[in-house]
């Protein structure tokens, strides 16, 4: 069963999101279009809020200046999972354009993204972004109230709301308040999807107890791992003394108790397969690749995968003209200095490295500045020999998923994952290797380029198998049951 036969069991699914699961662009006519975007929780999640004539929530990716624009619907030909989110089920957010750029710039992307990656040097704790973040929150409130209040109140059916990541931790204490206030019930469900801080780095946010407070407002809160719960539930008793069960992950809260639950996300395992079985060759057969697959973001730990590589050439020099890294970095907050530096730092360092050991026949690494196509990404993911996932932190990692589903070739290729990203701590037969530690990282990538094949066939054959099973449907239905919600498309025309 995926989830186009799920529905939310007793009312209808409002997703809110900073992003709306398409952005609209202007054509040369000026006219509005979508653009439709195609992943896996986009996939998972636009289903259920279709089937159950919910709404979505969100910005759409352009100011309008005009808030009357009607959103176009979407093209007679679009075959991606949103083509069936009718207009009328979307209610675009719409903020001020100087409001956004401190909400979403300043307190969303300066602010929280470092410090919930445990890097609070390079986070900036500005009043003004706050003031900004909690304006916008209200907005995305807002207009959740105006999707509640156009579900039809049918008796017993209690719609549920589903809010979404870092940008929206405000947001469910409004929407519960409004709510109340408006006799309109609902559940209240939050996913976060980068890591929850310890509490000593979590408290240095000068408004965390606000935070807390606004997740708080939540009949239940789901994290990738158990650590990022435990570390919430830590934070809400130190901070705000609420008295909590760590145990069965319950936290008390104004004569509430809030479910904490560990929801670690999947992929569309069975679209990367087929995708994996259609995608070109592009890589020659006696060619061993490293591939590494990034947002451009200091958080994915890309310097030290240089220097642990070019480690490996110092100390395996056998692997010299055998082995080439290919890392395709994608440009990501291409506006923000830190991000210009990283650049800068990463353009200087592939040319280093290929400059002390390139050959007339080999370059050891192939570095792409840019997107590739999801057929080229399967073919990279399918062809390479080891996939090299080693984050400083990160909360759940999907490419480290992708990478396994896309391994059809026998005898496989070798995953290495940083124990510092979600995916290390769920994916138990992969490599092991900590990126801070150069010298032993690259002692694990010779260990991974030397794996015996039937090691290689076991391991991968285990991480294939757990993540077909807890596939991205498998985790929005897991969300689902966290809320209490589960229910198929047969159960819903029976009651029906
Ligand atoms: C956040 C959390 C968590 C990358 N390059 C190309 C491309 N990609 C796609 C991959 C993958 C996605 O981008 C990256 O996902 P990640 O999980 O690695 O990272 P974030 O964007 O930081 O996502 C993260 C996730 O939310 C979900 O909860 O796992 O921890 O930070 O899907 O395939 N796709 C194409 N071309 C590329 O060049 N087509």
């Amino acid at each position: 069963m995926d989830c186009t036969d799920v529905v939310a069991s007793s009312g209808s699914m409002i997703v809110i999101s900073n992003r709306l699961p398409f952005v609209l662009q202007r054509n040369k006519d000026g006219k509005l279009v979508r653009k439709a975007s195609a992943g896996g929780l986009v996939t998972a999640v636009a289903p259920v809020v279709i089937n159950g004539n919910g709404f979505w929530v969100g910005w759409p990716g352009i100011h309008l200046t005009d808030p009357n624009e009607p959103i176009p619907e979407s093209d007679p030909g679009d075959i991606t999972p949103t083509a069936g989110l009718k207009s009328d089920k979307v209610i675009p957010v719409q903020i001020n354009p100087s409001i956004f750029d401190s909400y979403y710039n300043g307190c969303c992307n300066a602010t929280f993204w470092p410090l919930f990656h445990s890097m609070p040097d390079r986070a900036s704790f500005k009043g003004e972004h706050w003031k900004n973040y909690v304006t916008a929150n209200k907005e995305f409130a807002e207009c959740t109230l105006k999707a509640l209040r156009q579900l039809p109140k049918t008796t017993g059916e209690v719609p549920l709301v589903w809010v979404h990541d870092y940008h929206l931790m405000l947001a469910a204490n409004w929407i519960r308040q409004y709510a109340e206030e408006e006799n309109i019930s609902c559940k209240l469900g939050f996913f976060l999807h980068i890591p929850f801080p310890p509490w000593d780095i979590f408290r240095l946010f000068p408004w965390s107890d606000e935070i807390l407070q606004g997740m708080l407002a939540c009949d239940m809160v789901g994290f990738h791992i158990t650590d990022y719960c435990l570390n919430f539930v830590d934070c809400c008793q130190r901070n705000l003394g609420c008295r909590v069960d760590r145990k069965n992950l319950l936290v008390e809260h104004g004569g509430r108790s809030v479910r904490v639950r560990p929801l670690p996300i999947g992929i569309p395992f069975e679209r990367f397969v087929e995708l994996a079985e259609k995608a070109p060759k592009l890589i020659s057969t006696n060619q061993k690749i490293i591939l590494g697959v990034d947002r451009l973001d200091y958080t994915k730990g890309l310097v030290h995968r240089l220097l642990a590589f070019e480690k490996l050439l110092e100390k395996h020099p056998e692997h010299l003209e055998k082995v080439s890294l290919l890392q395709i970095s994608v440009p990501s907050r291409t506006d923000v200095k830190e991000y210009q530096e990283l650049k800068e730092e990463m353009d200087q360092l592939v040319g280093r490295i290929n400059g002390r050991f390139t050959t007339p026949n080999w370059s050891p690494i192939r570095y792409i500045y840019g997107c590739v196509s999801q057929d080229e990404l399967a073919a990279f993911y399918r062809d390479s020999a080891v996939g090299l996932v080693t984050p400083l932190r990160d909360g759940m990692n999907l490419v480290a998923k992708e990478f396994v589903a896309c391994q059809i070739n026998i005898p496989p290729g070798v995953l290495i994952v940083s124990p510092f990203a979600g995916a290390g701590e769920t994916m138990h037969e992969a490599l092991i290797c900590n990126p801070y530690e150069i010298d032993d990282a690259s002692e694990v990538i010779h260990r991974a380029l030397t794996m015996p094949e039937d090691e290689r066939i076991l391991r991968m054959n285990y991480l294939r198998r757990r993540e077909k099973l807890n596939d991205v449907n498998y985790w929005t239905k897991s969300f689902l049951s966290a809320m209490g919600s589960l229910q198929t498309q047969e159960d819903h025309d029976d009651i029906g």
